[in-house]
């Protein structure tokens, strides 16, 4: 990735008067401005054929749920046509994506999925 641009340029060193610490640098302190990066969430969409027991083991095994919760995110989607799986990087957002559409494709069922950015 490339090397990011700061802001605004550091200030020069400050030196210090005579006296104690004499010669010495004092670099001046500046707020801290790097950001966490940008996550992203995998969001599954309903659909009218895709069994509910695929999409709850294709939760369970991509996405780490317990039976439980993978029970809930189905039934989320199944109600209100979409539901977050996971929160990732971009990168294993983007392969867990791939993932879930090859299973998906693999068993002859329409379930789409995608990923987004989380909004703050
Ligand atoms: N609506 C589907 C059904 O009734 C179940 C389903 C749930 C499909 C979630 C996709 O992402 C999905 N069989």
């Amino acid at each position: 990735m490339a090397t990011q641009i700061p802001a605004k340029p550091p200030t020069s060193p400050v030196r210090l008067p005579d006296g104690d610490g004499a010669g010495s640098v004092v670099l001046e302190r500046r707020t801290q401005k790097v950001k966490p990066p940008q996550m992203y969430q995998v969001v599954m969409l309903n659909d009218d054929y895709t069994p509910m027991e695929f999409v709850v083991v294709v939760i369970q095994e991509f996405f780490g749920k317990d039976l439980e919760s993978a029970t809930q995110i189905m039934l989320k989607i199944h109600l209100e046509g979409r539901g977050v799986c996971g929160v990732y990087s971009k990168d294993v957002a983007a392969t867990k994506v791939d993932q879930v559409l090859e299973a998906a494709q693999k068993a002859g069922h329409p379930l789409q999925c995608l990923s987004e950015p989380v909004e703050l």
